[in-house]
């Protein structure tokens, strides 16, 4: 008898998506919560996976609480069972909820980083669920290099539920060795930590992370939400369940052809239009499509085509057949200034004719001293910001600024293209 199990992670009950208007309700993440519980509900779920970050300590700390421990109840009352692994997040949180065993339908695996399997027996259907918690906020240790099993059933399917940092070794989030989690003898493997969901081996020991099921900023672009495994013995079939109420995506806009104010805002407005259809079929459940316009092409007057764009991220607005609102939130600027000629104007001695030489410069792969003082420059500024004790503490989850040749390159380029644009334009004033 085919198993259903509903899985996810990521959910940061407490939080918000950035760039919705502050009264909607869909903004915030319990309103996923509500909606994964009810789907398994409705859908006679057998069990529902959580791996870890499913509570944001940073935010709204007691509504979250409160919100989790409703669903819980909720799903016992549907006499639907919970199995849960603990994350960076909520390390310290979750335990404390299930602990009290207030819930007896939740099932917290590997407490305190202690490796620990758990079978399911219901109705003739049999499963198996091993699990690790983080024990600390900090795990720097790949948490596989202390898996162990001794009670497994290998006649009965195992779902292996992790949070960590797959495929990376500095993390200080878990870092997980992607072939030592292929090597086990496990059917499927649910990890949490990355918001974007993904599916990183295709075969058994199948490797998914499911993602966050509610799309919290316009970095977690695409569909979003739980992933639905049916298991019946060693087959597993999964299949995204689109729950998430709000979607961010990004689209280029080539205003090439934009000779005034009104055909530009025409040109952005139909091609979101047209974006917008396009997806239509996705957004059954999708309240807030949130778009990034990225303008491409070439125009004489870059300065222009900025001003006449901003007016739209407050002024857009449009609902869809499917009753989703798409709303604008940024418009990104990659347009390249029209140069007639820049071979031209690169023989001149001007400030214009040495932004057109390092253009060319970089285009063909060459280098001018001009160039290289940039580079080393930009390095060098990247370096002392890196090392800023001033951000340090606004960067304590980030990555440091990476500056590569490539990415170097390529931002002295497109500054170059704007400045040059700039004085172009002056000159025809
Ligand atoms: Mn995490």
């Amino acid at each position: 008898m085919p198993i259903k199990i509903l899985s996810t992670a990521d959910l940061h009950l407490g939080k918000s998506s950035s760039g919705i208007p502050p009264n909607a309700e869909e903004k915030s993440t319990k309103y996923t919560w509500n909606r994964i519980v009810d789907y398994s509900i409705e859908n006679n779920i057998d069990i529902l996976l959580l791996a870890g970050d499913i509570v944001d300590r940073d935010n709204r700390y007691y509504e979250a609480i409160g919100q989790l421990q409703a669903g819980f109840k909720k799903l016992k009352d549907a006499d639907i069972p919970v199995y849960v692994v603990a994350g960076n997040h909520d390390f310290d949180v979750l335990p404390e909820i299930i602990k009290s065993r207030e819930f007896d339908n939740i099932e917290l695996l590997g407490f305190n980083g202690k490796w620990e399997l758990k079978r399911f027996s219901k109705n003739g259907k049999d499963i198996q669920f091993i699990g690790w918690s983080f024990p600390n906020q900090y795990v720097r240790e790949d948490p596989l290099l202390s898996f162990k099993i001794d009670n497994i059933d290998p006649n009965i399917p195992v779902i292996g539920l992790l949070h960590g940092e797959a495929g990376s070794r500095e993390s200080k989030y878990a870092p997980i060795d992607i072939n030592s989690l292929i090597n086990k003898p496990i059917l499927a493997w649910i990890l949490g930590h990355i918001h974007k969901p993904e599916e990183l081996n295709e075969n058994a020991p199948f490797v998914w992370y499911p993602g966050s099921p509610h799309a919290l900023s316009a970095k977690e672009t695409g569909i979003h939400g739980p992933l639905l495994l049916t298991v019946n013995d060693s087959e597993i079939k999964a299949v995204t369940i689109p729950l998430s109420p709000i979607r961010y995506k990004t689209v280029k806009v080539d205003i090439t052809d934009s000779e005034d104010e009104y055909s530009l805002r025409d040109t952005i407005i139909s091609a979101i239009f047209i974006d917008a259809n396009g997806i239509l079929e996705e957004l059954e459940n999708v309240a807030y499509l949130v778009y990034d316009i990225s303008l491409i092409g070439e125009h004489k007057n870059i300065r222009a085509i900025d001003s006449w764009s901003i007016p739209i991220i407050g002024e857009f607005d449009l609902e869809m057949e499917s009753g989703t609102k798409v709303s604008v939130r940024k418009v990104l600027s990659n347009i390249s200034p029209t140069i007639g000629n820049l071979k031209e104007l690169a023989k001149e001695p001007s400030p214009a004719g040495i932004l057109a030489e390092s253009i060319l410069a970089i285009q063909n792969g060459n280098s001018t001293d001009f160039l290289e003082e940039l580079l080393t420059k930009l390095k060098q500024k990247t370096g002392e910001i890196n090392n800023s004790g001033t951000y340090q503490a606004l960067r304590k989850n980030e990555k440091l600024i990476e500056m590569t040749n490539e990415s170097a390159s390529e931002k002295v380029i497109k500054e170059c293209k704007r400045l040059l644009g700039e004085l172009i334009s002056q000159r025809e004033e």
